[in-house]
């Protein structure tokens, strides 16, 4: 590929790869009971107001999706096998999926349970370009891990992660520089991450679906629709970003959220499971050398009521303990509202690289010394399992009763408005 053997500085390398595990809980139920290979498969809450968290390849084919009630799913394929989530084994399994990649490529940037961004320009001396590292990392996952995962690259890492998309199931879709209008032109403007159901909408009021049509609009009837995302909007959707690995972009956020099957009614019970997604958030940030300083508590009733409260701190942390004690206030302020709890979010917002900020500031705090011992955890856990190390608070049972888990950065601005929590 041109891109990949060029000579010359001017050629762009795809070289931001997007590695994102295939149907992640399920295939890792399937690989822990190899007598579900091949069946439609689910992982979720089997009682009758479960949901899909994970559906195998087999039952997508069958019309299944993350998300989807698990009556529907049942419906779709009558032998449906439901297996009940494990988290703890998909975090520990996470783990091992990330210390392989960073044992291949330096810059890594996990993003979620089963995705990273990996910069892999630096590494063509060793291991070739971004098709042979790629297919190296899958194959290493595949052979040591017993997993299927799927790979974009491109120079872009909005593209890439729209090429990884593409390439499902256990495939890789390199996008050479040149090929990136091309690639993108026909594709609708929901398939770019940041997009959301809000601009989709905006941009089809002004008789736009794909991604292409973008470039034909003026940029001022663009900003007319977009508003202030316009700019935004334009640069992921033309692939012209350009942030490379952790250069945290203003205003992103990182979080993490849970449904569960049964309602929790016991305020000790909710308050073990914010804490422990605090810890979750605050390890996310670690590995991605970013700081955070705002904290954001969504709490779903079974109604459907939903309450989101923020707290913004002096100074951006990565620190759990410091995420602990917002959560832990605002459950505190808030509990009298909601009586029973189907669902808790935990996120941060106002990201920035850790070593603009607060860094130097925090060295001389005793935060510093917590950063210190959880970072340590942090390696810790990489290296043994989630299950080898807790802190006493987290320790109790049922703290994997989640049905549905899902960790993600840069959700759509779109999403809180669609739940009504007006962040
Ligand atoms: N997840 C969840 N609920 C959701 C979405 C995801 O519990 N609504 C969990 C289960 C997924 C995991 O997060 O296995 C990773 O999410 P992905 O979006 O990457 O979905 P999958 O890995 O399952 O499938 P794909 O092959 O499309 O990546
Ligand atoms: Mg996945």
């Amino acid at each position: 590929m041109a891109a990949q053997d060029g000579v010359g500085p001017t050629v762009e390398i795809p070289g931001i790869l997007h590695l994102d595990m295939d149907a992640f809980f399920a295939s890792v139920e399937v690989r822990d009971h190899p007598e579900l290979r091949g069946l439609p498969v689910v992982v979720g809450g089997a009682g009758t107001r479960g949901v899909v968290a994970a559906a195998s390849y087999p039952a997508r084919t069958r019309g299944i999706r993350s998300a989807m009630p698990m009556a529907s799913a049942r419906r779709l394929a009558p032998d449906l096998v439901i297996v009940p989530p494990r988290i703890a084994r998909y975090q520990e399994t996470s783990a091992l999926v990330m210390e392989l990649l960073s044992s291949v490529v330096a810059d890594i940037e996990q993003i979620s349970i089963d995705e990273a961004f990996l910069d892999v320009r630096g590494a063509r001396r060793l291991f070739g370009g971004p098709d042979q590292i790629a297919s190296l990392l899958r194959s290493r996952i595949r052979d040591e891990l017993g997993l299927p995962s799927s790979v974009g690259g491109s120079v872009s890492r909005a593209v890439a992660k729209i090429a990884s998309a593409r390439a499902k199931p256990d495939g890789q879709l390199i996008i050479p520089a040149e090929q990136t209008a091309e690639f993108l032109a026909p594709l609708p403007v929901s398939a770019v991450s940041g997009i959301g159901p809000k601009a989709v909408a905006s941009l089809e009021r002004i008789g736009v679906r794909t991604i292409g049509q973008i470039r034909e609009i003026p940029p001022s009837t663009l900003a007319r629709a977009l508003g202030p995302r316009a700019p935004e909007i334009i640069h992921l959707a033309t692939g012209s970003d350009r942030t490379g690995l952790g250069h945290r972009v203003r205003d992103k956020s990182l979080g993490t959220e849970r449904t569960w099957d049964e309602d929790l009614t016991d305020a000790d019970e909710v308050r073990r499971r914010i804490t422990s997604m605090a810890d979750d958030v605050a390890r996310q940030l670690r590995r991605s050398d970013a700081v955070a300083r705002t904290v954001v508590l969504k709490l779903r009733s079974p109604d459907g009521t939903t309450i989101t409260r923020s707290s913004t701190l002096d100074q951006p942390t990565s620190s759990g303990e410091r995420l602990r004690e917002q959560v832990v206030a605002l459950w505190d302020k808030e509990r009298h509202r909601l009586r029973r709890i189907r669902l808790a979010g935990v996120r941060v917002t106002h990201l920035t690289a850790e070593s603009t900020s607060a860094v130097q500031q925090e060295l001389t705090s005793r935060s510093a010394l917590w950063r210190d011992l959880e970072t340590a955890m942090d390696r810790a856990t990489d290296r043994f399992g989630t299950a080898s190390l807790s802190r006493g608070s987290t320790l109790g049972p049922a703290a994997d009763g989640a049905q549905r888990s899902a960790s993600s950065r840069d959700p759509e601005d779109d999403r809180d408005a669609r739940d009504g929590s007006g962040l």
